[in-house]
């Protein structure tokens, strides 16, 4: 049921990589629907995730964080952030309190300019704040409201969830009049089959070194619902290079275990029912040059060509 005078927009969340988007938008909607890590570049399309405030419906689009792309994926990251950000009635711009303003916070105000109509509502949003003093980021803050006049200011840790009840409720008076784009207890709009594959890239992330995360990526090849309540997953892990598999595996296999038996459980609990993961890996050189791959991850494989 929609509220009497029903409120609805699109927030764009945008940042560099690990600012905190998707903690942020898992911390608005009360529920992990974007994975997170404490690596750059985990995310890599847009994720929608619904909340409610008041008589307001707020969809927030996490984003792929913005960098300067070399690679086809991550100029397709960087092309569906920037979409992500053309298409919402607010952006709100994740500033990280320690790191400041970075050069790559200055790429991001100057393209803000460009890249969006000059009409657009962008406000700021200083994450983090838990690592800093209060004076470092009231100078911040001054520093980058002298760059670009944001609509307002929050201070906010999204981890923690300090502020983010006053930027939620700021942001329901933002968007405009009008009715409820999901059924009320929606809450994410990312298929099942992507977020369990997400959750396992989350798992793997979590464990791997280096590039490797990068360099692979996750599908549900297979959903089985049985008759017994529970669901058979079958996703593979593809990795760009031979010595990738055994590392994915690990000594004996204890690698990939780990990650299945963790990844099982997080989609056991979102979905309700018992799940039955299985995980192959396979040896891929050339996924990242594949149209199809794009497609399963919800990238414009096009959006990459210079
Ligand atoms: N101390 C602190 N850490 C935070 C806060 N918010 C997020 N983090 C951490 O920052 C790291 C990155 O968080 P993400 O939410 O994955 O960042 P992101 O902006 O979505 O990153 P990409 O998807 O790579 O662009 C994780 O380790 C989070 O736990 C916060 O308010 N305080
Ligand atoms: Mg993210």
């Amino acid at each position: 049921m929609t509220a009497p005078d029903p409120r609805c927009g699109i927030i764009a969340l945008i940042g560099e990589p690990n600012a905190g988007k998707s903690t942020l938008l898992n911390r608005m909607v009360g529920a992990k629907v974007s994975i997170v890590t404490h690596k750059v570049q985990t995310t890599r399309t847009r994720v929608r995730g619904i909340a409610l405030k008041g008589p307001a419906q707020l969809v927030f689009v996490d984003t792929p964080g913005l960098f300067r792309p070399r690679r086809r994926l991550d100029r397709a990251m960087v092309k569906a952030a920037w979409g992500g950000a053309a298409d919402a009635d607010v952006t709100l711009l994740l500033v990280e309190a320690h790191r400041g303003i970075t050069d790559g916070v200055r790429s991001i105000l100057n393209s803000l300019a460009t890249q969006l109509p000059p009409n657009r509502t962008v406000a700021l949003a200083i994450n983090k704040i838990d690592r800093v003093q209060a004076e470092t980021l009231l100078a911040l803050s001054a520093e980058l409201n002298a760059l670009r006049a944001f609509a307002a200011t929050f201070m906010i840790s999204a981890e923690r969830g300090y502020g983010v009840d006053d930027l939620m409720e700021w942001l329901a008076e933002q968007v405009p009049a009008g009715p409820w784009l999901y059924p009320e207890d929606q809450i994410a709009d990312l298929p099942l089959r992507l977020l369990a594959a997400e959750t396992t890239r989350e798992k793997l992330t979590l464990r791997l070194h280096q590039e490797l995360p990068y360099e692979l990526t996750v599908e549900t090849e297979k959903w089985e619902d049985r008759k017994d309540g529970s669901v058979r997953i079958d996703q593979i892990v593809y990795v760009a290079r031979d010595g990738h598999k055994g590392i994915t595996l690990g000594p004996k296999g204890t690698t990939i275990k780990a990650v299945g038996q963790a990844a099982r459980a997080e989609i056991a609990a979102f979905l309700g029912r018992e799940v039955h993961l299985f995980l192959t890996v396979k040896v891929r050189p050339g996924w990242l040059e594949e149209r199809e791959r794009y497609g399963e991850i919800g990238l414009d494989f096009s959006d990459g060509e210079p």
